[in-house]
């Protein structure tokens, strides 16, 4: 990997890389879990008139890609890939004021978490950023959930959509302990459930009964905005 630092210990000025070149040295310090630097990168994109949305997909999501396959492979460890991570948090922070429209109209409402026995919340996250950048309301129940969460926060915040996130092939089957469980409380059409996590595909959304499967967060906003545009023509029919 390169690193900050050239042979000559001479050190690279950020500002002054052209766009195709910062956007791999920022992948680069994502992956060093460099956290200023990734910051400092995203910084200089916006100055530069990129969108919140491009820097997000491009720069960070980009470089957290490249950390998962080499994690994958078994050439980096979990703590290198936390402090990556951490970089990644603090760069979508500096982009999630931006990316939230305050005062737009609230288009709907959805509880989202991550599923019992997983802890990854990036994607998670990101997701939330994206609803409320579309307008929606997120109530945002963190990670690890067992099914008791889902079904307080449901009852409680009685939301649009209820989301979930599993990142491992060991947890994503959970999702299914939940939607059965409103099932068997005779909630489940009272939602639309959506569900997404690296391991997952539309099979498997159909599969344990959920109303789709979102590859990304984009994807997820597309999808929520559909589903309910649909549920409150049906109402209102
Ligand atoms: Co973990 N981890 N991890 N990890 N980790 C994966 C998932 C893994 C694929 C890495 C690998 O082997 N290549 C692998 C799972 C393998 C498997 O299950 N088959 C794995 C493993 C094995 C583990 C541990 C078991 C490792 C260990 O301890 N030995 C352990 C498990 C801990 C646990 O959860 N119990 C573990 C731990 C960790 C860290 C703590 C170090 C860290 C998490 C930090 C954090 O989240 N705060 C971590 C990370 C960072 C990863 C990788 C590298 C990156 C995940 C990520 O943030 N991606 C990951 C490799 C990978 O996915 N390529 C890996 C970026 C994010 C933007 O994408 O989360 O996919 P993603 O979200 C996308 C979409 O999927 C979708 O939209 C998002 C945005 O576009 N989406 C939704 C996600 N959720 C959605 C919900 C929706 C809609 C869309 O609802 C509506």
């Amino acid at each position: 990997m390169v690193t900050n630092m050239s042979d000559e210990d001479e050190e690279i000025i950020l500002s002054e890389l052209p766009d195709e070149d910062l956007v791999p040295q920022m992948h680069d310090d994502l992956y060093d879990g460099l956290k200023d630097e990734v910051v400092e990168g995203v910084n200089i994109l916006l100055e530069r008139g990129w969108t919140p949305y491009r820097i997000l997909t491009e720069a960070l999501v980009g470089g957290m890609k490249i950390v998962g396959e080499d994690f994958r492979d078994g050439i980096l460890f979990v703590p290198e890939v936390l402090l990556a991570a951490n970089s990644m948090k603090a760069g979508m922070s500096i982009l999630k004021p931006l990316l939230v429209e305050t005062g737009a109209p609230r288009v709907g409402k959805m509880v989202i978490g991550t599923v019992k026995g997983d802890i990854h919340d990036i994607g998670k996250n990101l997701v939330s950023m994206m609803m409320e950048g579309a307008g929606f309301e997120v109530v945002d129940l963190g990670i690890n959930n067992p099914v008791e969460n889902y079904l307080e926060a449901l009852d409680t915040e009685q939301p649009d959509i209820l989301g979930m996130s599993a990142l491992l092939t060991t947890t994503m089957p959970y999702m299914k302990v939940v939607i059965d469980a409103m099932v068997e409380k005779g909630v489940r059409d009272d939602y639309i459930v959506l569900v997404g996590g690296a391991p997952l595909n539309e099979e498997f959304g159909r599969a344990i009964g959920a109303d789709a499967y979102c590859r990304d967060a984009a994807v997820a906003v597309e999808t929520a905005k559909t589903l309910v545009g649909r549920k409150h023509n049906q109402m209102h029919a």
